[in-house]
């Protein structure tokens, strides 16, 4: 009896199973109910008393090599089969939902793009700014209504007395430190200003400034460049007009209107039948503030503009509300898909 479960195990063991002909050729000589396990416990009876303990268990034990190795290969063959005739490869897959870019990014990158033609470089700095980069470097005076708190957010960081930047200004009061002209560089980014939220204004928004120095730069320079830079992001019908201004950093300083790109300067609701668009402001740099960036105002001269990229996409999108760049409503944001630049 011992050697003929000796003579099973060892034909379980060897048993090659590859298919499922094979795995049923298995079951049915070991574990089906004339198979040789089967058998093999019916002569149970004819062992004597004292070895039926030792033979029944080796008995049990045979059963569960035979049933283990069964299943094991059964599951194994499931998976085989699934990955090669289950899986209909020229299915088509399911669709995949596309985000939209924000109408922001898409601002600001066709912005870059525009004026790193004519040799503009990128440029950042930190959102939280001290009093010297965001107001004293740019000649704003001690007591001017900016430096206010009902204007900016003031940030107590260990001693010093920090301020979340109003403009991008400062960062180009760090090129100007940082660097000796020629000075081409715009510089994007986030802006604070503490307003009450409404449909016009925002305690956040995006700029991008310029800033130009080298040796007799010009304010026909400064003319030229924003008229490219109209037509460029408006079309070749775009015009420009300048309109006298007042900033503490710039001297002359002006605003900048593109003629409406709605109406076509007819005059329309979106430029109050103005048949203009104010979008950005400039002037020439003011003497004291590139010395305060230890530039010499007799050797170097440059201009500077600032614009609102809210203000652009709202007149390129029709966006009649700022909160709405903000909220990240899908239903807004999925209208600027396949919108590229
Ligand atoms: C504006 C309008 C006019 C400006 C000035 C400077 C700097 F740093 F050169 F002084 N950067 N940007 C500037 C000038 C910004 O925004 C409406």
């Amino acid at each position: 009896m011992k050697a003929q479960i000796e003579q099973t195990r060892i034909a379980i063991e060897d048993f090659v199973i590859t298919d499922a002909t094979s795995l049923e050729a298995f079951r049915i000589q070991f574990i089906g109910s004339k198979g040789s396990i089967k058998q093999l416990f019916g002569g149970l009876k004819e062992v004597p008393n004292e070895e039926k303990r030792a033979v029944g268990q080796l008995l049990n034990e045979l059963r569960q090599l035979a049933e283990g190795k069964f299943e094991s290969s059964k599951d194994a063959l499931e998976t085989t089969e699934s990955n090669d005739s289950t899986i209909d490869v020229s299915r088509p897959g399911e669709p995949i939902a596309l985000g939209a870019r924000h109408p922001l990014s898409i601002v600001r990158s066709e912005i870059i793009s525009i004026f790193e033609r004519i040799g503009y470089t990128v440029s950042e700095g930190p959102e939280i700014e001290d009093d010297w980069h965001n107001f004293s470097a740019l000649n704003f005076p001690p007591e001017h209504p900016a430096r206010d708190m009902q204007d900016t957010f003031f940030i107590e960081k260990g001693e010093r007395e920090m301020a979340l930047r109003t403009h991008t200004s400062s960062v180009q009061v760090r090129v100007m430190e940082s660097s000796t002209p020629p000075i081409r560089t715009i510089s994007p980014g986030r802006v604070y200003r503490n307003e009450a939220i409404s449909a016009r204004a925002h305690c956040f928004f995006h700029q991008v400034e310029g800033l130009y120095i080298d040796k007799n730069v010009s304010f026909a320079d400064l003319k030229q460049t924003l008229d490219y830079f109209a037509k460029a992001l408006f079309g070749e019908k775009a015009r420009i007009r300048l309109r006298p201004s007042y900033f503490p950093f710039t001297e002359p300083s002006a605003e900048v209107d593109v003629s409406c790109t709605i109406c076509n300067a007819k005059g329309c609701n979106v430029c109050k039948h103005t048949g203009w668009l104010e979008i950005l402001g400039c002037g020439m740099v003011d003497p004291n503030v590139l010395k305060a960036s230890g530039i010499d105002p007799e050797v170097y001269t440059g201009f500077a503009f600032g614009m609102g990229i809210e203000r652009i996409a709202q007149l390129k999108f029709k966006v009649n509300d700022l909160r709405l760049y903000s909220e990240n409503d899908v239903r807004f944001l999925n209208q600027f898909k396949g919108v590229n630049f």
